[in-house]
């Protein structure tokens, strides 16, 4: 039962942030009843704006449906079964050694995830290197955000998703939103586009459905999916065509512009409208907003990044912003709005697999020195860069991939691509470990099942998509038999014999560890206390000193490669890896709905949620509906070459005439990951969830 008035709470009302997305939108928890309601609370990111699920987020405290204490399944075709955590922990040491004896230390994996605070991300990569001595830790963001961050990381030399504060939005003359559905994404974010409306400021929109936040914008650009890179070098040649672009930024502050004008030149409105579906008029009218616009911002999200051509895309992007000089500088810019909780922090301090904390590379001879040193182990026995989610997902249970995984903060059954696949390969495990507040998809296929508290339940820290450190205090007690994942981390490591490397479960603790193994690296985290995140409202990394104001914006001066320029990185325009033919006609695309976040295993379970998203479905236009003899409300069977799923259909106007739109929140038949291509971003490892070819028919 929640109660407030723990140590540390100052009063009958806690400030804290939502436990969902990458806003991290302040909130306040207040007392009610027996258990807690959700408090409008002025935070500089949504200033007092919450979405309906931060509205309804604490009704998962308390849902009959929570986990409180471990399961077990004794045998591969029993049931789970209540258990001790004795038992628990002892049958995961058992496993985890048998697994270790028989196919060596990398056949033991750790599966983490965008939700977990820094102080679990950081934990669990430590985790892994150093009790499990195994490569092999990733984690969902590789389906996140992973295209943008590779090129970020390519372009500018450092990966924070935006470059300024989303208060800079409004001050922005135009801004091109590609593939991004903020208003039911992020809600309040969209403020700052009324913001930027009311100064005068133009909104373009690219994105094959005609969203709300499509609606919102001056100009949709309803691309056909998958041809995003088109777009970008089309708007590019026609910016040259009109003299648009800055070629003093360009010289002095940026180097490769020579191959991109090349590769651009090609692209002639005429041949870019044939391949984007966008009329040259409005091509035209795009490049005119950008190109005379006294200050611009392009920003990505999912609808570019999820494509197995994620990187090029977004580096399409990048080339428009650095050739018409739209970066660096003040109200400038290219972002990427990135989704989860803690998507940022969660890549920035060990759980991916070529990674050391502090944003550091686990390849870097002087890097992995570093990290030994303060793990106090040799250089030698760090382990090297593993394999990416979808691989080591890919391989589970076989020959050569993993016999043991621990899954935190993921449900994969229902968001990996090629999802039958997934779950028969989670079957073939020696040891399946998830830690989880419910039984997940995921947790039901698990040997060992591990209830976690919830966020209210414990503190930590989380970075948004800003680049702001914020932090969540402890507002109630976790439900008896429950356990922080910092707990359950410890102890395993305890029960490995490894406990010495990890004398505190307190977030506190690791978060000065966190602090220490930061400094230095490029996401510093120094100088940043709880005190401080909460005296200034969060505080913006890198920050090396308790001294240092931190940094709201980045590149003002100079970007963040050796030689402080940006770098251009020609990229021509290729097919998605699947494309619509006789078999399968149309294109599939997936996303969000408002009211559902990601796997659903959270809002599956708020009753206010599934009143306004209650079943799987897909939209459809009218008039390809007709052709099929389907209507509204139908029962529609969707079919790909990896598997078929069930749908309600949504006759929708506002999506292309040859594309379909699917959410991914729901279970059983009606994941649309039974039918997505894992085809892979060469770079990023991002599968092309955006894109692939399907057929429909009335089931
Ligand atoms: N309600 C809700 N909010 C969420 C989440 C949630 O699950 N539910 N998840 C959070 C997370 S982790 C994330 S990553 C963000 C994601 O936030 P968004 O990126 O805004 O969400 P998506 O719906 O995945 O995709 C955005 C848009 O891309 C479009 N799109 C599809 N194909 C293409 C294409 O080929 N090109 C282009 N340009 N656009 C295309 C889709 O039509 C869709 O409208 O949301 C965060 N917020
Ligand atoms: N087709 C398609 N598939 C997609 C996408 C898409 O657009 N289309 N988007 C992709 C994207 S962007 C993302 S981010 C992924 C997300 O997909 P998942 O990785 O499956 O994300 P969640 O549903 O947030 O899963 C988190 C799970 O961990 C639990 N959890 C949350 N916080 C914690 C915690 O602190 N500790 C523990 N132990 N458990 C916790 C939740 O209850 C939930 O079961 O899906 C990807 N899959
Ligand atoms: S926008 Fe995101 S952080 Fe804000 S209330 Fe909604 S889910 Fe929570
Ligand atoms: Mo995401």
């Amino acid at each position: 039962m929640p109660s407030l008035g723990l140590p540390g709470t100052k009063s009958a009302l806690s400030e804290t942030h939502c436990p969902y997305c990458a806003l991290q939108c302040g909130m306040s928890l207040v007392p009610n009843g027996s258990g807690l309601a959700v408090k409008a609370r002025d935070f500089p990111v949504n200033r007092g704006g919450l979405c309906r699920k931060g509205w309804t987020c604490t009704e998962l405290l308390d849902n009959p449906q929570r986990l409180r204490h471990p399961l077990i399944r004794d045998t591969k075709d029993g049931d789970l079964r209540a258990a001790t955590w004795e038992e628990a922990l002892g049958r995961i040491e058992a496993g985890i050694h048998r697994v270790q004896q028989q196919s060596g230390m990398d056949a033991v994996g750790v599966f983490g995830g965008g939700s977990l605070t820094n102080e679990k991300a950081y934990l669990l990569g430590k985790f892994a290197r150093v009790a499990l001595r195994t490569s092999q830790i990733d984690y969902n963001g590789r389906f996140c955000m992973s295209s943008a961050a590779a090129a970020a990381l390519k372009a500018f030399g450092i990966d924070r998703g935006l470059p300024f504060p989303l208060a800079d939005i409004s001050r922005a003359q135009t801004i091109l939103l590609i593939g991004s559905n903020a208003a039911e994404t992020m809600p309040p974010v969209m403020q700052y586009f009324q913001g930027q409306a009311r100064n005068g400021g133009s909104l373009i929109v690219a994105d094959p459905r005609k969203t709300p936040t499509a609606q919102a914008a001056g100009l949709h650009l309803q691309l056909t999916p998958g041809t995003d890179a088109a777009l970008a070098n089309g708007l590019l040649h026609i910016a040259i065509k009109h003299g648009y672009i800055d070629e003093a930024f360009i010289a002095s502050r940026t180097t490769g512009f020579e191959n991109v004008r090349r590769v651009v030149s090609s692209y002639w409105p005429d041949r870019v409208e044939r391949i984007t579906g966008i009329p040259e008029k409005q091509l035209a009218a795009a490049a005119h907003l950008l190109g005379a616009a006294p200050t611009a911002m392009i920003l990505t999200a999912r609808g570019p990044e999820q494509q197995a051509r994620g990187v090029d895309n977004v580096l399409a992007f990048i080339n428009l912003a650095l050739a018409l000089g739209q970066a660096g500088r003040l109200y400038c810019g290219y972002g990427c709005l990135t989704g989860q909780g803690n998507g940022q922090g969660g890549r920035e301090h060990g759980q991916k697999a070529d990674q050391l904390p502090g944003y550091r590379s686990i390849d870097d001879p002087e890097h992995r020195a570093h990290i030994a040193s303060l793990w106090n182990i040799d250089e030698r026995v760090l382990p090297q860069a593993g394999c990416s989610a979808y691989e080591m997902l890919d391989r589970l249970g076989t020959e050569r991939g993993l016999r043991a995984l621990l899954v935190f903060g993921s449900n994969p059954a229902i968001s990996a691509p090629r999802a039958r696949h997934i779950e028969a390969r989670l079957r073939a495990l020696d040891l399946l470990v998830v830690s989880d507040f419910f039984l997940s998809e995921t947790a039901e296929r698990a040997d060992v099942v591990l209830p976690s508290a919830q966020w209210a339940e414990e503190e930590g820290t989380m970075t948004n998509l800003e680049g702001r450190v914020i932090y969540r205090q402890r507002v109630a007690a976790p439900p008896a038999g429950v356990r922080t994942d910092l707990e359950i981390v410890c102890a395993i490591a305890a029960r490995l014999g490894a406990g010495a490397y990890f004398p505190s479960s307190e977030a506190a603790a690791i978060f000065s560890e966190l602090r220490r193994a930061s400094a230095g690296g490029t996401a510093d985290y120094a100088g940043i206390t709880y005190e401080r995140i909460q005296r200034e409202n969060g505080v913006f990394w890198p920050c090396p000193g308790e001294d240092h104001p931190g940094t709201p914006r980045l590149f003002l001066d100079r970007f963040a490669t050796p030689d402080g320029r940006a770098r251009f990185h020609p990229v021509g325009y290729r097919e998605p890896a699947e494309q619509p033919d006789e078999e399968f006609p149309l294109y599939l695309t997936t996303g969000r709905l408002m009211a559902q976040y990601q796997s659903g295993t959270q809002t599956r379970r708020v009753q206010k949620l599934v009143q306004l998203a209650p079943s799987p479905l897909v939209e459809i236009h009218p008039s390809i509906a007709r052709n099929y003899g389907i209507a509204q409300g139908d029962t529609v069977r969707l079919t790909t070459r990896r598997g078929t799923a069930s749908a309600i259909a949504q006759l929708t106007p506002g999506v292309r005439l040859d594309t379909l739109f699917m959410p991914f929140h729901f279970s059983g038949d009606g994941r649309v990951n039974l039918l997505t291509n894992p085809a892979l971003d060469p770079v990023s490892r991002m599968p092309e969830f955006k894109v692939c070819a399907a057929r429909i028919e009335k089931s």
